[in-house]
């Protein structure tokens, strides 16, 4: 249910399920964080772009699955299966895109949500559709949509469960870019390729960081920054990049 590709240092995951838009099964969940968590052991790896087969991204889980079926204990497919996976992608020691070739819905779309860059296709689309099913929004979403784009229009997007377009998804802050469809792919790749170019473990302390000044005040923060700054300057990718600005040369990188 779940392809992988590698070009160069960038590996492109594919959830593949199309016929039902890519929706979860417990298989699907399984063969993601495994996948996600080899990634995670590769030093090889330095970037992962999550995308979906087909016409949608992910239309979240697959309510024909027995194991969803009413009246049973869906809070322990969440314990077991999309919480480790949620957990295992916003600590990826890479950077993450998610690549949005259509609809995303449910799961699906706050899976999209959690990655650190989302770029999505103009025809795509964003659902929670949780709240349509008598739900509320899961993989991270309640902690995510509110810092994302307040209150207001987290629970309007929450309550009412309507489908966002891409292009307004970018408008509101959501994501990071809408593009043509035509040009998802190669602006993905330019975009994966760009970010395996640079200081892996700044980019992903720069998430960290942002993840935890989320509990911090100010003080807090400087002190954090403090401590990370302090790390990384005894670090390869500090010395590198400055011998490479003075000497007006590219860069190489490789800390990860
Ligand atoms: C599907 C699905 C799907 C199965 C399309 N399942 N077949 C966590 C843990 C435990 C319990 C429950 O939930 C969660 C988290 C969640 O993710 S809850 C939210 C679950 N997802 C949804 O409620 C979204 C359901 N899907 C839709 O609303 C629509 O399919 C969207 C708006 C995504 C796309 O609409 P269309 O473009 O009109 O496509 P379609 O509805 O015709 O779907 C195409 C096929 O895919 C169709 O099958 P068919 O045999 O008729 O071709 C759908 O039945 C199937 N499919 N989503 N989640």
């Amino acid at each position: 249910p779940l392809r992988q590709e590698r070009a160069g240092a960038v590996l492109t995951l594919t959830l593949d399920r199309p016929a039902v838009l890519n929706s979860f099964t417990t298989d699907l969940l399984r063969a993601l964080f495994l996948a996600l968590d080899a990634a995670a052991e590769d030093a090889s790896v330095r970037c992962v772009v999550l995308t979906g087969a087909g016409r949608a991204f992910c239309a979240g889980q697959d309510l024909a699955d027995p194991a969803v079926a009413p009246q049973s204990d869906i809070g322990h497919l969440l314990a077991h299966f999309y919480r480790p996976m949620l957990l295992r992608l916003r600590s990826m020691p890479v950077p993450v895109i998610a690549a949005v070739n259509g609809v995303a819905a449910g799961a699906g779309a706050n899976l999209a949500l959690a990655c650190d860059l989302v770029v999505a296709a103009r025809s795509a689309s964003f659902i929670q559709a949780f709240s349509k099913i008598g739900l509320v929004p899961d993989c991270g979403g309640t902690w995510l949509l509110p810092r994302a784009v307040g209150r207001a229009k987290a629970l309007g997007l929450a309550m009412l469960g309507d489908r966002l377009p891409a292009q307004e998804a970018e408008r509101i802050g959501l994501i990071w870019r809408c593009v043509d469809d035509a040009e998802l792919a190669g602006e993905v790749g330019a975009l994966a390729a760009r970010l395996a170019a640079m200081p892996t473990r700044a980019l992903v302390e720069t998430r960290r960081a942002f993840d935890a000044a989320q509990q911090t005040d100010l003080a807090g923060a400087l002190d954090h920054e403090q401590a990370l700054q302090r790390e990384l300057g005894f670090a390869h990718d500090y010395q590198e990049g400055v011998a490479a600005f003075m000497a007006r040369r590219a860069p190489s990188f490789s800390d990860r």
